[in-house]
C-alpha cells in the first residue's frame, strides 16, 4: 500500500489527441516543402506510430521503402521543419485538451501531487502544446519536462519514465502514469509505475495486457460516462476518472 505522490503524463494522445491533425498534417507539409513525393494518410501514419520519435519514424518509413534513402542530416533538417509547422499548428488552437485531463491536472495540483511530463515528443512541440492548449502557468506547475532526446532509447523503453523519476527523487511506488498507447504503456511498466491508458481512434485495438486500467478518455461529471475496456483492480463508480481512482490504484 503507497501513497499517490506523483502522477507522470504522457503528451501525444494523451493530453491531447495531437497525432492524425497534429504530427501528421505537419510531417506532410515538412516533405511537400522540402519536394518529397509523400505523404501520410490517417491508416499510413496509423501503422507509422508502432515507432515513436519523428526522426526514428521517418527514417522507419525510409526502410520499408515509403520514401528515398536519405542521410541522417537530412532527416533531422526535415524533422526540423516538421516541428515548426506542428508549432503553428498547435498555435492556431487546433488541437483541445482530452476529456477531464485539466480537471485531473487541476485537482492533484491544487492537492500538492508531484506532476511530471514522460514524453517522446520534440521539448519545442511539448512547449507550443503547454503554452496554448494548456495555459503558461503549467510550465511552473511541471516539476519536470522530460521529452525527446535527453534519453538515447524512446519509448517502449522505460528511460524516460525512470529519467522523470530520478530528477523528481521520487520513488516509482508513490507514482501513477497516463498514457494512451502500447509502447507508452509498456514504458512505464518497465519502469515499475503503475499505468492508466486512455485510449484513442489510433490505440484502441493495442494490447494493454497488464494495464492498470484502461478507459476510453477521462471523462467528465456532466457527460456521458466513459467508456471502461479493462479495471483489473475493480475500482468502483467509473463514469469518469477521478484522482480518488488514481490514488485507489496504490492504496489496493
Ligand atoms: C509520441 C511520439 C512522438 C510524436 C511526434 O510521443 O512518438 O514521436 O508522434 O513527435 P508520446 P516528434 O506519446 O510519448 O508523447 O516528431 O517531436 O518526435
Ligand atoms: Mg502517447
Amino acid at each position: 500500500m503507497s501513497e499517490l505522490k506523483c502522477l507522470l503524463w504522457d503528451v501525444d494522445g494523451t493530453l491531447a489527441d495531437t497525432e492524425r491533425d497534429g504530427h501528421r498534417v505537419a510531417f506532410n507539409m515538412a516533405f511537400n516543402e522540402a519536394g518529397h513525393k509523400r505523404e501520410w494518410d490517417v491508416p499510413t501514419y496509423g501503422e507509422l506510430l508502432a515507432v515513436t520519435g519523428g526522426k526514428e519514424r521517418i527514417r522507419f518509413d525510409i526502410d520499408r521503402g515509403g520514401m528515398h534513402e536519405m542521410p541522417a542530416e537530412e532527416i533531422a533538417g526535415l524533422h526540423a521543419r516538421k516541428t515548426i509547422h506542428y508549432q503553428t499548428l498547435i498555435a492556431e488552437g487546433r488541437i483541445p485538451l482530452r476529456s477531464g485531463v485539466r480537471r485531473i491536472l487541476e485537482e492533484a495540483y491544487a492537492a500538492g501531487i508531484t506532476l511530471g511530463v514522460a514524453t517522446t515528443t520534440t521539448p519545442s512541440a511539448l512547449d507550443a502544446l503547454i503554452e496554448h492548449s494548456l495555459g503558461h502557468e503549467w510550465f511552473d506547475r511541471f516539476a519536470v519536462l522530460a521529452a525527446g532526446d535527453i534519453v538515447p532509447a524512446k519509448k517502449p523503453a522505460p528511460d524516460i519514465y525512470t529519467y522523470a523519476l530520478e530528477k523528481l527523487g521520487m520513488s516509482a511506488a508513490n507514482t501513477v502514469a497516463l498514457e494512451d498507447s502500447e509502447n507508452g504503456w509498456k514504458a512505464a511498466d518497465a519502469a515499475g509505475i503503475k499505468c492508466v491508458v486512455t485510449v484513442n481512434d489510433y490505440t484502441r485495438a493495442h494490447d494493454f495486457t497488464g494495464a492498470d486500467l484502461v478507459v476510453s478518455e477521462f471523462g467528465e461529471a456532466h457527460r456521458d460516462a466513459i467508456e471502461v475496456l479493462d479495471n483489473p483492480h475493480a475500482l468502483g463508480d467509473l463514469h469518469h476518472v477521478k484522482l480518488a481512482h488514481l490514488r485507489q490504484l496504490l492504496a489496493g
